[in-house]
């Protein structure tokens, strides 16, 4: 089956900035060889919010999460690699932390729900709406990286 580039939309929430650990999420996803396609900070809204997490709009914990993910600015990321929409999600580990196998982002350094650190898109439809819903096009960017003519020989 051949690869297929994708691209997918990371949200480092406001527990990751509070408890200093953007740095090492970002080291997390750079060691596994994701490209780093986009990055900035942003102050969410009600409004990205509704849209963002619309599929839990009747959950009684909606109220709670929007207030939650509106306590500081969160970093934004766009990552890219062959399949990494998958990948991304496997590094992320499941949504409760306690419940998130150990090397997993979760897993490892979460406990709480909602404080469990990031989002990470969860299939192609979304990964291209959140990405359009967080980032203008001129702050995506597309540059070769060394690795790519290292490490993937495709001629
Ligand atoms: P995930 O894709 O793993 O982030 O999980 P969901 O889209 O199901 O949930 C999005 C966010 O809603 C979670 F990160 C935290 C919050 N949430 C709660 O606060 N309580 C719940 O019971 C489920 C989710």
């Amino acid at each position: 089956m051949a690869e297929v580039t994708e691209r997918t939309l990371i949200i480092c929430k406001p527990d990751a900035l509070q408890r200093n650990l953007m740095g090492e999420i970002i080291t997390r996803f750079e060691r596994k060889g994701l490209k780093i396609v986009g990055l900035k900070m942003i102050q969410l809204s009600d409004v990205m919010l509704e849209e963002h997490y619309e599929h839990h709009k009747d959950k009684p914990f909606f109220d709670g999460l929007k207030r939650y993910m509106k306590q500081s600015p969160v970093l934004g990321m766009v990552l890219e690699g062959d399949e990494c929409i998958n990948a991304v999600r496997l590094i992320t580990g499941a949504t409760k932390g306690a419940e998130a196998d150990a090397g997993t982002i979760r897993g490892d350094m979460a406990m709480a729900t909602p404080g469990n650190l990031i989002h990470a898109s969860d299939s192609l439809e979304n990964a291209k709406m959140e990405i359009e819903r967080f980032f203008k096009e001129d702050e995506l960017f597309d540059y070769k990286k060394i690795d790519e003519t290292f490490l993937y020989w495709r001629d």
